[in-house]
């Protein structure tokens, strides 16, 4: 019989990667929405009609029991979260309720309707913020930095509780920055290679940011999904850190995406202060020792790759 596997967040970058990639390996995809005025499939509208959807909403425990008894699910990727870290500022109450006590609402569902399935935390590297140690692994201590990263923070605890207190399986894997030519636009990375495919088609002419300074270890979503199924087929649940173990400044992200085009990026960016964050998250970079020696995962997407992919997309959908 095909495998079940309940996917929160379904409609998001991770979401529909991930849906793909179990579709393809012959689950039962079961995804989580939430109720909107208008229709949000666009990243998934190519396999929505392979995927049964279930109408529910972190915020309602109600909603969340109903479709975990509905689907029965063998795996639970929990993927659903208010996942933008400036919002967190102007939202932060609605951040916790949606990020962190989310996490214990599904656990909670699992618990009363399928105890024994097995349970994926979209755990951060955010919860390194005021980083103690370079690089960063499973057991580096956490310093969060914004009221996302402490969400995330009570969510990766809550998961390690709920194993320990519960026997759940209930695995946390701490994803550094993953993208992709569906990540949302307003994300550094999307923003630049939008902003640069609109340059080059003389549809814009400046592209304002905040730091250029942070340093990210940017790596691909669709190999970072391989990583998340993974860790549910270990035959123990734990904590994997998932990184490429390179780190690069938006500075150089803007380099290799304007160089793409032929363009000069100081030539079009500018700083704007709306863009600073009220405390940053200087530098990131993951040691991803554990996943591949344990799981067998690695990236397979370089940084270069990774920024020309997403351009091209985007010069693309413009049509450049
Ligand atoms: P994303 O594109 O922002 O997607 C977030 C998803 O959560 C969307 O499907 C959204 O639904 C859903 N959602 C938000 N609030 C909800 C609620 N109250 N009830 C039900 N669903 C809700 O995020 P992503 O980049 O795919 O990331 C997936 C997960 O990994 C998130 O938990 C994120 O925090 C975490 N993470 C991401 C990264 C990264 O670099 N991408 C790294 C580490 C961890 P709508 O479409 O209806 O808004
Ligand atoms: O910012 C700087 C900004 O918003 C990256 C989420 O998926 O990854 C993501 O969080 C860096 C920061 O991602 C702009 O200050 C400069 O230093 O793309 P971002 P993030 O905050 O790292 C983690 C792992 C998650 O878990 C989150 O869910 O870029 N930056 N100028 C800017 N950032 C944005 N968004 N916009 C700018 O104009």
């Amino acid at each position: 019989m095909a495998k079940r596997a309940l996917i929160t967040g379904i409609t998001g970058q991770d979401g529909s990667y991930l849906a793909e990639y179990l579709l393809d390996l012959g689950y039962d995809v079961f995804g989580m929405v939430r109720r909107s005025s208008t229709e949000n499939l666009e990243r998934i509208d190519h396999i929505k009609n392979d995927i049964e959807f279930m109408q529910a909403d972190l915020l309602d425990q109600a909603s969340l029991d109903k479709a975990m008894d509905t689907s029965r699910p063998d795996e639970i990727y929990n993927l659903a979260a208010q996942s933008f870290v400036p919002t967190s500022w102007s939202q932060p109450v609605l951040t916790a309720e949606f990020t962190g006590l989310g996490v214990t609402r599904i656990l909670e569902s699992m618990r009363n309707f399928a105890p024994e399935a097995k349970f994926y935390q979209a755990s951060s590297s955010e919860m390194y913020g005021k980083v103690r140690e370079v690089p960063q692994n499973e057991l580096t201590p956490f310093h969060p930095r914004s009221p996302y990263a402490v969400a995330k923070a009570y969510g990766h605890h809550i998961t390690v509780n709920y194993r320990e207190s519960y026997g759940l399986f209930a695995a946390s894997g701490i994803l550094f920055n993953h993208e992709s030519p569906r990540r949302g636009r307003e994300f550094v990375t999307r923003k630049i290679t939008d902003g640069v495919a609109r340059i080059k088609l003389g549809m814009a002419e400046k592209l304002a940011l905040g730091t250029l300074d942070a340093q990210r270890d940017w790596g691909y979503a669709g190999d970072y999904v391989r990583a998340m199924h993974l860790m549910l087929q270990h035959d123990q649940p734990d904590d994997f850190v998932v990184a490429t173990g390179q780190t690069h400044s938006v500075r150089n992200f803007l380099e290799v995406a304007f160089n793409h085009v032929g363009l000069n990026y100081e030539d079009y960016v500018v700083q704007d202060p709306r863009y600073m964050r009220p405390a940053e998250v200087d530098q990131l970079i993951g040691d991803n020792s554990k996943a591949r020696q344990i799981l067998g995962w690695e990236p397979t997407v370089s940084f270069e790759q990774l920024v020309t992919m997403m351009v091209d997309s985007d010069l693309q959908l413009l049509g450049g």
